[in-house]
């Protein structure tokens, strides 16, 4: 039996940890997780739980990476022995760099269930790990970069995900919504979204997109429901509703064994009116989908978003006929987007009649084709990945002309939005240099829409808000 710690700052029960947990909890080894925001109070109660293993999980955009790393040198200070495992998106993309660092031994690309559970096993019986699939793996010999290996063919296979990990920290024991993943991938292929990048790492081995059977996933929320008592539940699938068969069996068998209210996001080309019924029978109070821009021109284009303006309009009245409330996502500030383009974006929101709308700064995500597109062209020089922290909400990494407006209009979207008669003297207001002014409206307006949003409890928004908001102030060189 091998001791696993799963260590992370941020106040959210990651389905890639909890999976993890429980493919390895079913194989006999043991898991915890330490969920701590001082890097020295996280190494401390991981030496003192004194595992075999530590195991964290980070993307690129959150500054955990750096944070993690941080933790993982203080561990080797004292105790070498404990063998560091980094997996998520971070590894898959910047292998070389990570593996550059003393502290970090194993490196996990992609899909983690079959190369954790392998090394776990292997270790438990004192065999060589170094040639696991997926993994890169570091020894006196050098480093072993093994090719990624193949995908869980059937998520069916899966155990439950390992939701007890995260009950001994308070924010989790009574939550009203409890988030679901009912599948992994997305059929389309957006120049800025990591989607396409990793169906490209898995080419040829195995089913990209895949979805839990009906059945399995429905026996996962009794068991939630039973465990858990929660008054809804949060589908977080990039897209739900890849499948239509798929939407009318869940949804009828979520309203005969479920019977809760749930959020989930589509694409507008794979709702229609049938679907809109089955889905809002079943439960479905909120249904997000990506607008990204007003200005089709740009999305059909530039963003490589296959959806018209005419085809949302279509989705977000066959939501609303059927009773759904229709949550948007909104991004402002895209290259060569003009002041005009991104009050269009308002303005499509309004036309389409968006209950709530969700509403980023772009970010150009490392290794995605837009990301590429731009630093070939020189509009972007040198970004690094410690780069990305907070900045989906405060600032810019581009260095075009009008982005400090386009910024600024970022912090009055919700207010445009909802009081249209503002549009001209926000239009003057975002001349003005950024301040402490625009960025309180830009807070109220997000906390009235989170809170009004989902069925979330007040208090339990307030908790995670509070746990989470170093990352939210931790951007560093980003204009604003
Ligand atoms: C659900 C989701 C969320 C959830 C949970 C986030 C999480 N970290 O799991 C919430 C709503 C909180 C969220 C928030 C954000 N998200 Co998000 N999110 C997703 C989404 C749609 C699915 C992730 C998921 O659960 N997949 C299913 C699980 C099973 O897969 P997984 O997490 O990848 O884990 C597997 C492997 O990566 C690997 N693995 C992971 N960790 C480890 C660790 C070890 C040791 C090993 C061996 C293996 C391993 O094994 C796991 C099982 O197979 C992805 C899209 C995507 N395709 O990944 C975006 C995505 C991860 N999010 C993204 C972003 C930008 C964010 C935010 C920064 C947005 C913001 N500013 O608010 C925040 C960051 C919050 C945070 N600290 O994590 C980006 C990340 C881009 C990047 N390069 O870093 C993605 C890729 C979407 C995109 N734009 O392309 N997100
Ligand atoms: S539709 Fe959404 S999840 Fe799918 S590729 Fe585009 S941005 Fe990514």
């Amino acid at each position: 039996m091998i001791r696993v710690i799963f260590c992370q700052r941020f106040v959210y029960s990651y389905f890639g940890v909890m999976s993890l947990s429980a493919v390895l909890k079913r194989a006999g080894h043991h898991t915890e997780l330490v969920l701590e925001g001082s890097v020295a109070k996280a190494a401390s109660e991981i030496l003192r739980l004194d595992p075999d293993v530590v195991m964290f999980s980070t993307l690129t955009a959150t500054g955990d990476f750096e944070w993690s790393l941080e933790v993982a040198k203080a561990i080797k200070r004292e105790n070498k022995n404990i063998l560091t495992v980094f997996g998520g998106l971070h590894p898959t993309l910047f292998p070389e760099e990570t593996m550059a660092n003393d502290a970090v031994d194993v490196i996990c690309r992609g899909e983690g269930e079959i190369p954790a559970l392998e090394l776990c096993n292997r270790l438990g019986r004192g065999e060589d790990y170094s040639s696991i699939p997926s993994l890169w793996v570091k020894s006196s010999k050098g480093i072993a970069r093994n090719p990624v290996g193949m995908l869980v063919e059937d998520l069916d296979t899966l155990p439950f995900p390992d939701r007890d990990l995260y009950q001994k920290y308070g924010y989790f024991n009574h939550l009203d919504s409890i988030d679901a993943i009912a599948g992994r991938g997305c059929l389309f292929n957006c120049s800025f979204c990591m989607n396409g990048v990793l169906r490209d790492l898995h080419k040829g081995k195995g089913k990209y997109i895949r979805k839990f059977s009906p059945g399995h996933m429905i026996r996962e929320l009794e068991e939630v429901k039973r465990k858990f008592q929660p008054k809804s539940f949060t589908f977080v699938d990039e897209l739900f509703t890849v499948n239509k068969s798929w939407v009318h069996e869940f949804s009828k068998k979520y309203k005969e064994r479920i019977k809760l209210p749930f959020t989930c996001s589509v694409t507008a080309d794979t709702i229609d009116d049938e679907s809109a019924a089955w889905l809002a029978d079943a439960g479905a109070y909120t249904i997000s989908m990506g607008v990204e821009t007003g200005n089709e021109q740009l999305r059909l284009g530039l963003l490589n978003k296959r959806v018209t303006n005419a085809q949302l309009e279509k989705a977000a009245s066959a939501l609303h006929r059927h009773g759904i409330g229709v949550l948007t996502s909104n991004v402002v500030g895209w290259p060569g987007e003009t002041v005009d383009h991104a009050f269009e974006t308002i303005e499509l929101n309004q036309k389409i009649k968006t209950d709530y709308v969700y509403f980023t700064v772009f970010q150009p995500y490392p290794k995605l084709p837009l990301t590429n597109k731009l630093q070939a062209e020189g509009a972007l020089a040198g970004i690094k990945p410690e780069d990305f922290n907070a900045t989906m909400f405060r600032g810019s990494m581009l260095k075009q002309g009008n982005i400090h407006e386009l910024t600024n209009l970022h912090k009055f979207f919700f207010l445009v939005f909802t009081f249209p008669w503002l549009k001209p003297l926000v239009r003057f207001l975002i001349r003005l240099p950024s301040n402490w002014f625009f960025d309180q409206i830009f807070i109220l307006s997000y906390a009235w829409m989170a809170l009004t949003c989902y069925r979330r409890h007040p208090l339990q928004l307030l908790a995670m808000a509070f746990g989470n908001m170093r990352i939210f102030y931790n951007d560093k060189g980003v204009s604003r």
